[in-house]
């Protein structure tokens, strides 16, 4: 496909540009904080995994594969020839981009993390660097990522890419045993080749889409160093100043604790906790939980262990109570259908967001732990205001709750989706509040109150 020239010189300059290690963008705290501002008060987004791999499901010659990444560990059981004679049957003729943003921002997400290129390689966006693309591989023909990304501009959600380092399908890493794949070595002499082959991709990603984010995975084999990492931040912070970039894309993986915590400072900008949600937040660090509403990351016919909502509300909350994102996922099937279970979902966590989103939205993290559920908070007009998160509504319709310094000047209380006065007293020994006999939200019950 032609590119504009400026691209074109940006192409022959990765190309041709000796691998030296540009420095990182110097960058001061303020500048960060503007910087990662939209992403913090986000709180809340989608990730889309989907590719050729969401044709078998999850079974091959009828064996379950748990996860993508199962497949690929498992690579010798699935040759490669097979395998990429999928894409001459990914055809997704449902696939509705509008759609996709709508059930996001009816969901009260604020972007969406799609993956660009998985494990096996296969690129949803055109490449000018392999055939193995959905624009020449596959039947549909087209590009799959711009119109998401317009979509998701025009619902006013920021649009994000995921970009799997390992490539078991790029011949540097791959048939590296007589036809079957082994990803997690490289051949010495072509990693260099690799990495530009990888830079080329990254920076047409950001032309033809223009990413906010850039969400790296694959990076957990030996080949790849955090020194790579932190080239590859350099370039494409130097390609796209505001851009956010997590920290696979070096080896900071281990979790939140990997941004400038503990023994070494990793690169990236936030951490990235997987399926799970820390004890604690870390002050100071910016993280994101990605989880499941099933098992799998990708469609998987067999996997219908659906989280009920109320647990995906309550994750949103205790990420949310903790200082962190939560990135909920979402694996459409090969036609381009997002999975019903899903929808259903979403548009559940939807209609209580809309009701609540202020209390997660823009928010920080809690001042004390609660029993009854979690707390979060925000400075608005000087004053703090907490939300109480009441998951277990108390029976005798008193709440007892710990309080941050007071100041001078009454103390206000509301049910937060009604804007129902509550009965506050406060004390710099905590707060009682006297609540209505039934709770709002079986799920969550919301307290606004507002401190001197
Ligand atoms: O193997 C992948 C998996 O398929 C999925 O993309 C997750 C999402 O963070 N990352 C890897 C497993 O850690």
């Amino acid at each position: 496909m032609k590119r504009p020239a400026a691209l074109c010189c940006l192409l022959l300059l990765t190309a041709c540009a000796p691998l030296c290690a540009q420095p990182i963008p110097p960058e001061t705290p303020a500048q960060r904080d503007a910087r990662m501002e939209w992403w913090r008060d986000a709180r809340f987004g989608m990730f889309i995994h989907w590719g050729v791999y969401a044709i078998p499901g999850g079974e091959w010659e009828g064996k379950q594969y748990g996860g993508i990444a199962e497949w690929i560990m498992n690579s010798a059981d699935i040759p490669v020839d097979d395998y990429e004679r999928l894409a001459s049957r990914f055809n997704p003729a449902k696939y509705a981009p509008a759609a996709w943003a709508k059930a996001a921002k009816q969901a009260g997400m604020k972007y969406v993390v799609i993956t660009s290129k998985h494990h096996d390689g296969f690129c949803l966006f055109d490449t000018e660097t392999t055939e193995w693309d959905v624009v020449d591989a596959t039947p549909y023909g087209r590009d799959l990522l711009k119109p998401l990304a317009a979509a998701c501009r025009a619902e006013g959600l920021k649009f994000c890419t995921y970009y799997s380092i390992m490539d078991w399908h790029h011949p540097a890493q791959g048939k590296s045993d007589g036809g079957r794949y082994n990803p997690s070595t490289i051949k010495p002499d072509r990693k260099q080749e690799y990495i530009k082959y990888m830079e080329q991709q990254l920076a047409e990603l950001l032309d033809s889409c223009d990413p906010e984010v850039l969400w790296f995975d694959g990076e957990w084999p030996d080949w790849w160093t955090e020194p790579d990492g932190r080239r590859l931040y350099a370039y494409l912070r130097e390609l796209k100043p505001t851009l956010i970039i997590n920290n696979r894309v070096g080896k900071g993986r281990k979790g939140m604790e990997g941004l400038n915590k503990g023994d070494q400072e990793y690169v990236g900008d936030f951490g990235t906790p997987e399926q799970q949600i820390p004890a604690t937040g870390l002050p100071g660090v910016d993280w994101e939980s990605c989880m499941t509403m099933n098992d799998s990351w990708g469609f998987r016919r067999d996997d219908d262990n659906w989280k009920p909502t109320e647990t995906l509300i309550r994750n949103l909350v205790d990420i949310a109570s903790k200082g962190g994102n939560y990135l909920l996922n979402v694996g459409p099937t090969a036609d381009g259908e997002i999975p019903k279970a899903s929808l259903e979902r979403l548009q559940e966590i939807g209609h209580w967001m809309a009701k609540n989103g202020e209390s997660i939205y823009g928010t920080t993290s809690s001042p004390f732990p609660v029993e009854w559920g979690r707390c979060t908070q925000r400075q608005e007009d000087g004053k703090t205001v907490l939300y109480l998160h009441v998951f277990d509504w108390p029976a005798d319709g008193q709440l007892t709750s710990p309080v941050v310094a007071l100041g001078k000047g009454p103390v206000t209380a509301s049910l937060l989706a009604t804007g129902d006065p509550v009965q506050v007293q406060a004390s710099d020994e905590g707060l009682l509040l006297r609540l209505p006999a039934k709770a709002p939200d079986k799920v969550d019950s919301v307290i606004k109150v507002t401190l001197p």
